[in-house]
């Protein structure tokens, strides 16, 4: 099989590169695209690059990504930048008869009011949190335009739904990247100059997180083995959900500067959005396990303090 990641150069996309590298099985070929091999964006350039692999399947990564303060304050290119993105994508493998896609979406486009756990099939069930409601249509409409190429020509185009990951290769930009990754990097500054790691809000919100490495297994595991179009959960169970405030413990012990400031003034956005996975654990190997949060946090500062240098800042 010839598959095709869009996005193979995100925290995602990293982690399932160094995956599929480290597999025995090695006769399929796999195309790690970043956006200056092909700017989805340009539906000219999508479809010369998707014609020239004529991949059997795409692995659609590539967003419009960040974290609560970008979603807030940069709300049209959320929208804009995702929607034209998953369009050309969608409508080109369509165009050149590529039968499987799989895309993917986000826990935070679920509703904002909703009963505890979230399952799969709430993703349309009402109007998402405010923070984040431009990415969070543009995402429902990539699962609505899987749906209709399914119903009217049967293409396996389908969606996975990630909780909030974190792991090496991220994004540390300390405005616009998610919470793990900006706080892994204000600690390490604050380190440097001996002043207050500061933490965003109130640090009581409440998340679920997944290690980078685990989501790989688990896009691995569904490209070679999933036959429904149902859209998956992609998360750990809903007893790890965990305060930010301890996740700003975790990063500063693994850090090893212990000076945390929390910053109220700032937004807490939505208090949680906990889901359900028994779906995924359903479909996965009965060994399959999760990397404990404290161990992936350690792996994760590591990385960074490692590649500081040429990290996304
Ligand atoms: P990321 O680290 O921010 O990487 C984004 C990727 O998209 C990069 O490879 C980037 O390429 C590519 N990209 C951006 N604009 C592009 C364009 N115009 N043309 C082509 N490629 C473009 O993202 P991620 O965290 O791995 O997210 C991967 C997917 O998971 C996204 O669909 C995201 O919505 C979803 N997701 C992420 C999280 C999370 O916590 N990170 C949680 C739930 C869902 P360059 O490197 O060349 O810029
Ligand atoms: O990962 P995050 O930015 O996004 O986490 P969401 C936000 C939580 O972390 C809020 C707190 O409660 C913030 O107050 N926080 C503390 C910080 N310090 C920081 C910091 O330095 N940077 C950031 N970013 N947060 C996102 C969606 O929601 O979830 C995205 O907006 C995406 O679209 C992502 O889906 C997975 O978890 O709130």
């Amino acid at each position: 099989m010839k598959f095709l990641i869009t996005g193979g150069s995100g925290l995602i996309g990293s982690a399932l590169r160094d995956y599929v590298r480290r597999l025995e099985k090695t006769d399929d070929e796999w195309i790690f695209l970043t956006s200056k091999d092909c700017n989805l964006l340009n539906v000219d350039e999508v479809y010369m690059t998707f014609d020239l692999f004529k991949p059997d399947y795409i692995i659609h990564l590539a967003a419009e990504v960040g974290g609560l303060f970008k979603n807030m304050n940069e709300k049209v290119k959320m929208l804009e930048n995702n929607v034209l993105m998953n369009f050309n994508v969608l409508k080109i493998a369509h165009e050149l008869n590529i039968q499987n896609v799989m895309c993917c979406l986000s826990t935070c486009i679920f509703p904002d009011k909703v009963e505890y756990p979230i399952g799969e099939s709430a993703l349309h069930n009402g109007p998402p949190h405010n923070s984040n409601y431009a990415y969070a249509y543009a995402k429902r409409l990539l699962d609505i335009h899987c749906r209709v190429y399914r119903e009217q020509f049967n293409r396996n185009y389908f969606c996975i739904i990630p909780t909030n990951v974190y792991g090496p290769y991220d994004n540390y930009n300390l405005q616009d990247g998610h919470v793990i990754p900006a706080l892994i990097h204000q600690c390490y500054l604050a380190k440097q100059n001996n002043t207050p790691f500061y933490v965003k809000g109130t640090g009581s919100p409440l998340r679920q997180f997944i290690y980078s490495g685990d989501i790989a297994k688990c896009i691995y595991h569904l490209i070679c083995n999933y036959n429904d179009s149902k859209p998956v959960i992609l998360s750990v169970s809903e007893k790890d959900e965990i305060p930010i405030g301890e996740v700003a413990k975790l990063i500063a012990k693994a850090m090893d500067y212990d000076n945390i400031e929390f910053q109220p003034q700032y937004a807490d956005g939505q208090y949680k959005k906990t889901v359900n996975n028994d779906y995924l654990l359903s479909l996965m190997p009965d060994d399959f396990q999760f990397t404990p949060i404290q161990q992936g946090i350690k792996e994760s500062v590591q990385w960074f303090c490692d590649n500081y240098t040429n990290a996304r800042l």
